[in-house]
């Protein structure tokens, strides 16, 4: 089965979104998502000038090899551009693979390991009590697992706070917006978000936190320490994780689990964080590691340590990706959680896709492939924006994480 074609389409149906299509002499295609917030215009160049021309003519089933060609034959490894644009190839050619066998993906994959992919959805607010009601909310919806983040006394736009509504989006201005990060604050505030939402509702809901990258490694050991009577099912990203190795200071002060992972793109990036045990939860996802093809070799890494999976899943990535992860994660053994943002009415008009959420877990669907389309018509009536994500200052100007 030879590709003929493969093109690059861009749309912002509410953001921007940015989709591989690839094309073969049996009239059957395959898509994958190459979305990379606010750096998109990038990924695009990668996939049009230098992917696009080598694939053309090559034999669609051979997935391994063709990864291995994009991945090696570049010389240049690894980085967020080169990855993602080698996961929208890699989704799409095992969307056609198992189109072609007429099957849903997780049958190629091995097949079920579970009846349904838990998910967890995110409730913020303003302060404690907003984001209180925001849990009653989402457990109403059938959550079984909610992601809490509040406004934070003292500190303006606090990560994680929407605009209202259900949808968050933080990539929402043309040039990045200065936002003004207080340690000290967050840190005496968190706490009690977690004490009053064990109080209003009880044990049973399995609550997460995202600190994005916010604390020194310290700072996040005393938070993980703090948050221990609430019984977190994680705390996510406390530190920069670069230097892995900081990860073995907050390991051992604190029992909260911890997760990491959805800005690396190779096990590279998570091999001392798993070897040595120091997290509980990866994150790296479809489209930003690599695609199906290297999401299997850091999940098969990650099991051997008892590491579990915990995919990003922000409205930045698009229901192409939600679609390939859900599969992914109906099959991969040492599965932990999705993370799953909604989309907008829009978004999910131009992207058609047989995921449904039941009662706290999605289900990928049956459709042979991985069950999203794009339609492309829509798709063109909404042009590219350009909206880049905010970055963090300290109280004394300092640039610090966002
Ligand atoms: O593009 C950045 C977002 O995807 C990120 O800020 C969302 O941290 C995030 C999360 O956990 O969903
Ligand atoms: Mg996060």
């Amino acid at each position: 089965m030879k590709i003929t074609r493969a093109t690059v389409i861009v749309t912002c149906p509410g953001r921007n979104f940015v989709t591989l299509k690839i094309e073969t002499d049996e009239g059957v295609y395959g898509i994958g998502d190459a979305t990379l917030n606010g750096r998109e215009k990038a990924v695009v160049a990668y996939l049009e000038d230098h992917v696009i021309p080598v694939l053309i003519g090559r034999d669609a089933h051979r997935i391994e090899d063709i990864w291995q060609y994009l991945y090696k034959g570049a010389y240049w490894r690894r980085g967020p551009v080169t990855m993602s644009a080698i996961a929208a190839v890699d989704t799409a050619l095992w969307d056609i693979k198992a189109k072609a066998a007429g099957l849903p993906l997780y049958q190629i994959l091995g097949g079920a390991s579970r009846e349904g992919v838990l998910v967890y959805g995110h409730a913020n607010g303003a302060d404690i009590g907003e984001t209180a009601d925001a849990v009653g909310r989402y457990r109403d919806m059938g959550y079984r697992a909610i992601r809490a983040q509040s406004g934070v006394p003292g500190v303006k736009g606090a990560y994680g706070v929407g605009k209202g509504g259900l949808y968050y989006e933080p990539a929402d201005s043309a040039l990045p917006e200065e936002t003004v990060w207080s340690t000290p604050h967050y840190l005496r505030h968190a706490p009690k978000l977690f004490e009053r939402l064990r109080a209003e509702h009880g044990e049973e809901i399995e609550l997460l936190h995202d600190v994005h990258h916010r604390l020194t490694p310290i700072e996040a050991a005393r938070l993980g320490k703090d948050l221990e009577p609430f019984r977190l099912f994680w705390m996510e990203d406390c530190t920069p994780a670069e230097n892995q190795e900081a990860f073995r200071l907050v390991r051992r002060h604190t029992t909260t689990p911890l997760a990491v992972g959805e800005i690396f793109n190779s096990v590279h990036d998570c091999r001392t964080l798993i070897q040595e045990q120091l997290i509980d939860f990866i994150r790296t996802t479809v489209v930003h590691a690599g695609g199906i093809t290297h999401l299997r070799q850091i999940a098969g890494l990650a099991a051997l340590y008892q590491v579990r999976t915990g995919s990003h899943g922000a409205t930045d990535l698009s229901p192409v990706c939600m679609g390939a992860a859900l599969h992914f994660d109906l099959w991969v053994p040492n599965f932990g959680i999705q993370e799953y943002m909604r989309h907008t009415e829009e978004t999910d008009a131009v992207f058609p896709h047989a995921y449904r959420f039941e009662n706290g877990y999605l289900h990928p669907g049956d459709t042979p492939g991985h069950g999203v389309d794009i339609d492309e018509a829509l798709a063109a009536k909404y042009p590219y924006n350009p909206k880049q994500l905010p970055v963090a200052r300290l109280t004394d100007g300092t640039l610090w994480n966002w």
